[in-house]
């Protein structure tokens, strides 16, 4: 292997092994602030939604399966991952908002944060399966995508 194959295999290993960035809780500064991050979090979860809804729809059979359809909407929903934590870590629960959001997503943010590289990393995996074209595997990687949706909202959405 040439050297500069193997700096890049290196480098490919050390970013696997770094776990993701812990981002801090911060409480809401004002109402204000907290009205705006609770539009930005749903705002997201709403997109999120949007791109699962014709996935579901794919693995229930109620939609022929798209490998193009698929492979989009999984590389939104890891972009759309990729922004959870920043819109989830000011702490509204001050404030009496219209919001599902439970309190304890504050108190247990790692657990939160584990949550949403679950999300990408099921989401990445649904875009590989994707583009395999294996058709036996779609209703499987799917199905992980919505498992990592639903463990959040069972611990974190109000009912
Ligand atoms: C969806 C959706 C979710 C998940 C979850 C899976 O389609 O909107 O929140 O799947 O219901 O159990």
């Amino acid at each position: 292997m040439k050297s500069t194959h193997l700096l890049g295999a290196a480098i490919l290993g050390l970013s696997f092994a770094i776990p993701a960035q812990s981002v801090e809780v911060e409480p809401a500064m004002s109402e204000k602030h907290a009205n705006a991050y609770t539009e930005y979090r749903q705002s997201v979860f709403t997109l999120l939604k949007s791109n699962i809804g014709p996935l579901g729809a794919m693995a229930k059979g109620k939609m022929e399966y798209d490998t193009d359809l698929m492979q989009t909407n999984a590389m939104r929903m890891e972009q759309l991952a990729g922004m959870l934590s920043d819109y989830l870590r000011v702490d509204t629960s001050n404030y009496d908002l219209d919001s599902d959001a439970k309190a304890s997503i504050w108190q247990n943010f790692d657990d939160v944060q584990s949550k949403i590289t679950d999300l990408k990393q099921a989401a990445a995996n649904l875009q590989n399966v994707a583009q395999s074209g294996d058709e036996s595997k779609f209703r499987q990687a799917i199905g992980n995508v919505g498992s990592t949706c639903k463990s959040c909202h069972d611990d974190y959405k109000k009912d």
